[in-house]
């Protein structure tokens, strides 16, 4: 139900600019300003994640992760530190303030969040992009050895939401293309195995996923990141081949998120900066407007 992204490369300016243009704006930016740009949002990528490569998915600097590690019902911030072992920084509230939980995990690897055991909670873990991909899941947020694992996918985005909405989380797979939609693959079970959900949504841009109308399944979305005027957001409430159901601008720039931050029961969508520190503005319906929650962790 959450998503992170990778930044090692340098076609992220030439594929935002490009999704830009490719996907017509279907909502105007109104007047209620999105947060301000960071100075350092720059940021770039080798390679395109869909166009695979071993070297893409690699987090040089942090990745911004959000859920609900103690299982309350709200979905909060996290970071992901790249390395040997990898180290994850998890808060329990949308405040500005240090780490509830420091923990080291995997090596290396593109990170995932998502209840894996449909107990509660989100946890971490870890997916080796290959031809298959490893997917590397712990069912509690602490040091530790993976609890399941199984390959799945190859290069793109890894993805993982509660896709037939029984109470766990699953894997799932966007690979983007320049000459065509986005290709989506979700699979029901964590295990290795074909794709439950195979459909077409969107072109290029970034996916986020999540439980957009609260109705219990997560289901796929988009965001075109605009770092001149607005980000566009595209959500869908069904996964399969189709327009979105939920069309808005929210933010300039930034990274992505999405989460259930108010704890009401349907996921709604965010934009980090990063910087020092890195500031999260989070909103609490999927519309255009400001910021509900804002605050600075992690940088
Ligand atoms: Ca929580
Ligand atoms: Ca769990
Ligand atoms: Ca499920
Ligand atoms: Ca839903």
């Amino acid at each position: 139900m959450h998503i992170v992204r990778v930044f090692t490369g340098a076609a992220v300016a030439g594929l935002t600019a490009l999704s830009a243009l490719i996907v017509a704006p279907a909502a105007q930016a109104e007047a209620g300003a999105p947060p301000p740009p960071s100075p350092d949002q720059e940021r770039s990528l080798s390679d395109d994640p869909g166009a695979g490569g071993p070297g893409v998915l690699q987090s040089s600097d942090g990745l911004f992760l959000t859920g609900d590690w103690d299982g309350d019902g709200d979905d909060t911030a996290g970071l992901f530190e790249y390395g040997s072992p990898n180290r994850f920084y998890l808060r329990n509230s949308n405040t500005t303030g240090i780490a509830d939980i420091v923990l080291t995990y995997g090596d290396g690897g593109f990170p995932v969040v998502g209840d894996w055991d449909g107990d509660g909670d989100d946890t971490i873990g870890i997916v080796a992009q290959n031809s298959p991909s490893t997917w590397l899941l712990r069912n509690s947020n602490d040091s530790g050895i993976a609890d399941v694992t199984f390959t799945y996918g190859d290069f793109g985005y890894p993805l993982a939401g509660d896709w037939d909405g029984d109470g766990d989380d699953t894997p799932g797979l966007m690979q983007s293309q320049f000459d065509g939609p986005n290709r989506w693959f979700l699979r029901n079970t964590a295990s290795t195995g074909i794709a439950d959900a195979t459909f077409t949504y969107g072109n290029l841009g970034y996916p986020v996923t999540g439980d957009w109308d609260g109705d219990g399944d997560d289901s796929a979305g988009l965001v075109s990141l605009d770092y001149d005027s607005a980000n566009t957001w595209w959500l869908r409430n069904s996964n399969t081949t189709g327009i979105a159901d939920t069309t808005f601008t929210y933010g300039t720039g930034g990274w992505e998120a999405a989460g259930d931050w108010d704890g009401d029961g349907d996921d709604t969508v965010g934009i980090v900066y990063y910087g020092n520190p890195h500031t999260w503005h989070l909103r609490n319906t999927n519309t255009t407007g400001n910021g509900d929650i804002s605050f600075s962790y992690g940088g």
